[in-house]
């Protein structure tokens, strides 16, 4: 008996060292290209060591080859858990079926692959990137209409993200539908500024060398706004009164741009999805199902001033930035 307790002690002893952590998380992540991206990866991979979970975290470089490869080593790993956003949305159909041939539960967050329908995931959380454009042109009409320029003729650039991102891909779906019902707009050139700050700049001052008459600037997100609002300056104008400038995520230096007056108007889309990740993951491990609705969470619309509308039934009213900069963390 003496020698079975100190085998099963032994044996108990053995295991434990060997899964020091409950979990294994593995995380492939993008890149770092912008703010948000910061934002999205210090909330994700803090709640998931302040749960007790070990993480073994893979940045893509924004290449997905990178990202094939460290799906396939979490495989080898044999991790409890998988975690993925994919720089573009074409091109995972193979790799994600292994995925879920080695049978390891996939949460989906952020950009969500094309292949979704025809793969197994247990979770799925991102953004709703068509709505997001929609309401960037939405906000700019009623702006426009309340600055009495609701029939002048408007000359708008773009500058999108990466090519072939689910976030560039939603977003210009969004925009253009919505521009559809704004004869007076035109969309006088587009050009992708890869999500980045320098080359949201670079673009912008090439639109700016090229084109005689900008009226705004629609940016997929506030780091290639902030990059152009550089390239604006530069040029002699002033960002926010000769050029309208509209981006989207909603990071604080968004929101300071907007109180300095050089920005008017960012589209939310949160990074933070730990709160929705951690309850997911611990009732995944209690036996609970979560479906197959991609979960976008709540989003609103900052300004100047406050009170724009820019949703399609005009209820939601855009809020004023300077109200809630001081609880913006990221
Ligand atoms: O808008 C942009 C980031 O996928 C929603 O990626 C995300 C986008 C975000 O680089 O800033």
């Amino acid at each position: 008996m003496k020698k079975l307790i100190a085998l099963v002690l032994a044996l108990t002893l053995v295991l434990s060292a060997s899964s020091a952590f409950a979990l294994t998380i593995g995380f492939s992540q993008i890149g770092q290209e912008s703010d948000w991206r910061t934002a999205n990866t210090d909330n994700v991979c803090n709640a998931i060591e302040e749960a007790g979970w070990e993480l073994v975290y893979s940045d893509g470089q924004q290449k997905q080859e990178n990202q094939v490869q460290a799906l396939r080593s979490f495989i080898t790993q044999g991790v409890d858990y998988i975690l993925f956003t994919g720089v573009v949305t074409t091109g995972w159909d193979e790799v994600l079926k292994e995925v879920n041939e080695a049978e390891i539960p996939l949460i989906l967050l952020d950009r969500i692959p094309s292949c979704v329908d025809d793969i197994e995931y247990a979770a799925a959380f991102g953004g709703d990137f068509v709505e997001e454009g929609k309401r960037m042109v939405r906000w700019l009409a009623n702006y426009l209409e309340k600055e009495g320029r609701g029939e002048e003729e408007i000359n708008i650039v773009m500058l999108e993200g990466t090519t072939g991102a689910d976030a560039q891909v939603g977003r210009s779906e969004g925009i253009l539908a919505e521009l559809e019902n704004h004869p007076n707009m035109t969309l006088v050139e587009s050009q992708t500024g890869n999500f980045t700050r320098a080359e949201g700049q670079q673009v912008m001052e090439t639109f700016l060398n090229s084109i005689d008459d900008i009226d705004v600037l629609l940016a997929q997100n506030d780091d290639m706004a902030l990059g152009a609002i550089e390239a604006i300056k530069s040029a002699g104008l002033k960002p926010g009164e000769d050029i309208i400038i509209i981006g989207c995520d909603s990071v604080k230096a968004a929101f300071e741009a907007i109180v300095a007056g050089e920005m008017n108007c960012t589209v939310e889309c949160t990074p933070l999805y730990a709160d929705f990740l951690i309850p997911t993951i611990e009732g995944l491990e209690a036996g609970e199902t979560y479906g197959r609705d991609i979960i976008h969470p709540e989003e609103y619309c900052y300004d100047a001033e406050g009170g724009i509308p820019y949703t399609e039934d005009g209820e939601a009213l855009s809020i004023k930035a300077a109200d809630v900069i001081d609880e913006r963390v990221y």
